[in-house]
């Protein structure tokens, strides 16, 4: 297929409460959407990128340079017939992940729709349900926190991941174990923490955890791999494994014991189920990951965590729990036993709202 037209519209949605890690609080969530016309049809991609350099170096704006002044000029009017194609046109470009994932997302959504099958067929997905929990931001307080895992728990969710920061960890982390002695719970930490001051976290290791998420350095496999021998919990890396080399290193060295995959993170849906593939050869759980996405990352999500390889529970929350209005028609909501229904529909299986489109866009750019 050929791509003859890309639109690229910045988006900026209010949260429906603050989101706070260790790296700050928002009260807004940033994303770019991205269209790809080919012939009579169109594939949305969510490019996940926010607003701030938080999480990683990117941002919505560097994505959108990105993808205006060199991906998306190399994609136009060039055959591409799979993600493995357009990963080739796209490799000149040195790192940018979530801009290239954006992209590759509208091309699996194309993919999809003109074989008239859904994403998770197209990935080889296995589950009509996924297991679903939800990650809580850091609270003003203990008590705070316990009444704000008492709500989602109200919800039906059965697995909470809570953000913790030095300072705001154990003792957060102690409270909710007490309060909910049987809770799925596990923590993620961000990067806040060196291998000296993650000292303080081994009490961690007696509450039992599902797992720790990213303690140290996004950069730093290796002190990950010292800090996991400390530690029974599983360490699971987010920021670190930014490709399949990455994953493939890590789990050599013995860096983590669980990964948590994001397709933005490492560039792609097909990245994302290469490393599903090696992790499931090595028996290493993972989980979908989630960055806030909008109904169409959250589609995205959904079919990659129906692989057989997600065996832990997903940062996939309902629709609700992020936003009052979304720019997708499909609203997700959470079934009995704490999961959410894999879209069915070809491609991606959403459509877009273009009212509720048109009151989030603070950008929009037409190339051809
Ligand atoms: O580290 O997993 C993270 C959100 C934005 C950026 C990074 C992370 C997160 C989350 C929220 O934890 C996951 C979600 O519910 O989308
Ligand atoms: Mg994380």
């Amino acid at each position: 297929m050929k791509i003859t037209r890309i639109i690229l519209h910045h988006l900026r949605m209010n949260l429906r409460s603050p989101f706070e890690t260790s790296f700050g609080s928002i009260q807004s969530r940033d994303c770019i959407l991205l269209e790809a016309f080919c012939d009579d049809q169109v594939g949305y991609g969510e490019c996940a990128a926010d607003r701030d350099p938080g999480f990683s170096y990117e941002t919505a704006k560097t994505a959108w340079h990105i993808l205006q002044d060199f991906l998306v000029p190399a994609v136009l009017n060039q055959k591409i017939s799979n993600a493995d194609d357009l990963q080739r046109r796209m490799a000149f470009v040195r790192g940018h992940p979530m801009a290239k994932a954006g992209l590759e997302m509208a091309v699996w959504d194309l993919l999809g729709k003109r074989r008239g099958i859904s994403l998770k067929q197209l990935l080889g997905g296995k589950s009509n349900r996924v297991q679903v929990g939800v990650s809580i931001g850091i609270q003003e307080s203990s008590p705070e926190l316990i009444n704000t895992v008492e709500s989602y728990l109200a919800l039906g969710y059965n697995r909470v991941k809570i953000k913790i920061k030095p300072g705001r960890d154990i003792g957060d982390t102690s409270a909710v174990r007490q309060a909910y002695p049987d809770l799925r719970l596990q923590v993620d930490a961000n990067s806040a923490y060196s291998l000296e001051s993650a000292q303080s976290l081994l009490p961690l290791d007696e509450l039992d955890l599902l797992l720790i998420e990213q303690p140290l350095s996004e950069d730093d496999l290796w002190d990950h791999s010292l800090l996991q021998k400390e530690f029974n919990t599983p360490i699971c890396l987010d920021e670190s494994i930014i490709s399949l080399r990455h994953a493939r290193q890590a789990l050599e060295m013995k860096a983590c014991k669980v990964i948590n995959i994001k397709s933005g993170r490492v560039g792609g849906l097909s990245q994302a189920a290469a490393i599903h593939d090696i992790c499931l050869a090595h028996n290493v759980p993972v989980w979908c990951g989630g960055m806030l996405e909008t109904g169409v990352g959250r589609a995205a999500n959904l079919a990659l965590a129906s692989l057989p390889g997600f065996t832990l529970p997903g940062d996939i929350s309902a629709t609700d729990r992020y936003y009052q209005e979304d720019i997708t028609e499909q609203r997700f909501t959470l079934n009995p036993g704490s999961t959410i229904t894999v879209p069915t529909g070809h491609g991606l299986g959403v459509n877009i709202n273009r009212k509720a489109l048109e009151k989030v866009t603070i950008n929009r750019l037409t190339i051809d």
